[in-house]
């Protein structure tokens, strides 16, 4: 297969990262940004409605393919190219995995990325402050979506058992932006969720893709 593999995104995305890492994980050579030909391709404009119709990234230009929906992106280039397999066989736990890939890029990515980690990054507030009420709306939905990881995690090596899936590529660039807000430590923790964090920012994967590098 040729490895023509573009990701159409900004790489402080964290799906454009999630897709990022699947390529790392199987060593998949690939490029990304904003101008797949060379110009640059402005946020929602016709050329980028062409490419997503939602107007949101990633999608996966693959020769003359495209795709969209991250995981969606994952699960074909797992499927498509060689490497470690990011899947597993049977098909009971290849729908649990499937199952957690959902769960985090809707309920988790709403209480963790769109509602919490969007809200420093881009602030609404008047002269641009941070809206500290709204902050304080989203914390336990968001204590509680780290709750709810730490159940899954269940002193697992990652978070779907004893190897690494598309989940952790989905999961890990919410949980690194996360733990460098403000209040990112506190919220993390001290114990398996912090802990996990921390090796999958170690992977060569994660060196190369999250954040604190
Ligand atoms: N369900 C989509 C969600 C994609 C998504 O929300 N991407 C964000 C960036 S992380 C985006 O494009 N935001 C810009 C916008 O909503 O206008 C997926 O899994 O790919």
């Amino acid at each position: 297969m040729k490895h023509d593999v573009y990701i159409f995104g900004p790489a402080f995305s964290s799906f454009v990262r999630s897709v990022m890492l699947c390529c790392e994980e199987k060593g998949i050579a690939y490029r990304h940004g904003m101008s797949p030909k060379g110009q640059s391709i402005a946020f929602k404009s016709p050329e980028h409605l062409a490419i997503h119709p939602y107007g949101k990234v990633p999608a996966l230009l693959h020769d003359d393919k495209v795709l969209f929906e991250t995981s969606t992106i994952c699960r074909y280039l797992d499927a498509s190219f060689k490497g470690p397999a990011l899947q597993p066989d049977s098909i009971l736990e290849r729908a649990q995995v499937d199952e957690c890939c959902a769960e985090i890029s809707t309920y988790i990515d709403q209480a963790l990325i769109r509602d919490l980690v969007l809200e420093f990054a881009f602030p609404k507030g008047p002269e641009g402050q941070i809206r500290q009420d709204r902050i304080e709306k989203t914390l336990p939905a968001a204590r509680q979506a780290l709750r709810r990881l730490s159940v899954l995690l269940d002193k697992h090596p990652f978070i779907c058992g004893q190897n690494y899936t598309i989940a952790d590529a989905l999961l890990t660039p919410m949980l690194d932006y996360v733990e460098l807000l403000p209040i990112g430590k506190e919220l993390i923790g001290t114990g398996y969720l912090q802990d996990y964090l921390n090796r999958m920012r170690a992977r060569p994967s994660g060196l190369n893709v999250l954040s604190m590098n």
